[in-house]
């Protein structure tokens, strides 16, 4: 009987120790099918993570997501287009009759847009491209802009054309800049009717590109907040080449084709923070230094003295393309 019971104990212990092998076997299964699964999940997490750090555009509108995350610091789940209005005074293909070499602007400023199209990837449709326009016409490119750029959105506006100036003398050396016009084919426009064209943008930054001479007056009536304006040289001074713009999206990673005999060469990398994209603020830098270099054809020759406005502290964290620069590229 006590033998009985003893089997029958050792007999339920042989079960219980079967019942709790096969739990522990069930057990180290699961386990192990977590793990793997576990596993699974991070290295595809880990791959859709570099693959979106990489390549991935969210928002589609141009900037990768480890672009926006990492260098731009703009929402990559929110659309940042840019649009380009390039509004110049010259005609494309103009050359030097002696050297048969292209003349900037005649050459430097279509080949902006090519670079924005090529290397910038931004849509052609962001691009309105005026070549002697008329008032109405330009007026007519920045109201198609305005309907399109909100708040988040990025605009660029190239503007090179000739200027109409007075002045009033002062005394034998010295004279004031009192009046200033803007040549389009069709008449000539004040600061404030430009002023008031532009102001119909309501767009997170505005960036204006003023290509003009005396550019005092069209500076001072453009600057504001949210607006970066840069001019090619100081207020009372005259340049109308396009050296501006040429140095800027030179700097950006555009080598112009031609280079007139002031083009010169600072030997050095624009990107001064070192993370392999130009920032306007960096843009600007360069275009500063090399305008240094060229003579202002009025008030005795002196040094080009290119300025910027910038009251928000926007230039230094503003990107209008995403170019990683060559390794060792410099202007
Ligand atoms: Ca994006
Ligand atoms: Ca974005
Ligand atoms: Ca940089």
């Amino acid at each position: 009987m006590i033998k009985r019971v003893l089997q029958s104990k050792i007999s339920v212990n042989r079960n219980l120790n079967c019942l709790t092998q096969t739990n522990n076997k069930n057990f180290l299964t699961s386990l192990f099918s977590i793990i793997m699964l576990c596993g699974i999940l991070l290295i595809f997490s880990m791959v859709m993570g570099c693959t979106n750090e990489k390549t991935g555009d969210s928002d589609k509108d141009g900037f990768s997501d480890g672009f926006e995350k990492n260098v731009s610091h703009t929402d990559p789940l929110v659309s940042n287009d840019r649009y380009f209005l390039i509004s110049y005074w010259r005609e494309d293909n103009e050359k030097n009759p002696f050297t048969d070499k292209y003349l900037p602007p005649g050459r430097q400023i279509p080949a902006i847009r090519e670079f924005l199209i090529n290397k910038g990837e931004i849509p052609s449709k962001n691009i309105m491209y005026l070549q002697k326009p008329s008032f109405s016409e330009f007026q007519t490119a920045i109201h198609d802009i305005s309907k399109k750029a909100d708040g988040n959105d990025i605009v660029f506006i190239l503007l090179n054309t000739d200027t109409y100036s007075t002045y009033k003398k002062t005394s034998d050396f010295t004279e004031d800049l009192i009046s200033s016009e803007l040549t389009f084919s069709d008449r000539r426009v004040s600061p404030s009717e430009i002023r008031n064209a532009v102001d119909e943008i309501h767009a997170g930054v505005v960036i204006i590109s003023l290509d003009i001479c005396t550019p005092g007056l069209f500076f001072d009536s453009l600057k504001g907040p949210g607006k970066i304006i840069i001019t090619s040289v100081d207020k009372n001074q005259y340049t109308l080449n396009a050296e501006s713009n040429t140095f800027l999206f030179e700097a950006m990673g555009n080598s112009p084709e031609y280079k007139s005999p002031s083009y010169n060469t600072l030997g050095k990398s624009p990107d001064s923070n070192g993370n392999s994209y130009i920032s306007i603020l960096e843009a600007f830098n360069i275009d500063k230094s090399k305008m240094a270099n060229i003579k202002d054809s009025h008030n005795n020759y002196q040094s080009c003295n290119a300025l910027i406005s910038d009251p928000s502290e926007i230039a230094g964290k503003t990107y209008l393309v995403e170019y990683k620069l060559p390794t060792g590229y410099s202007v």
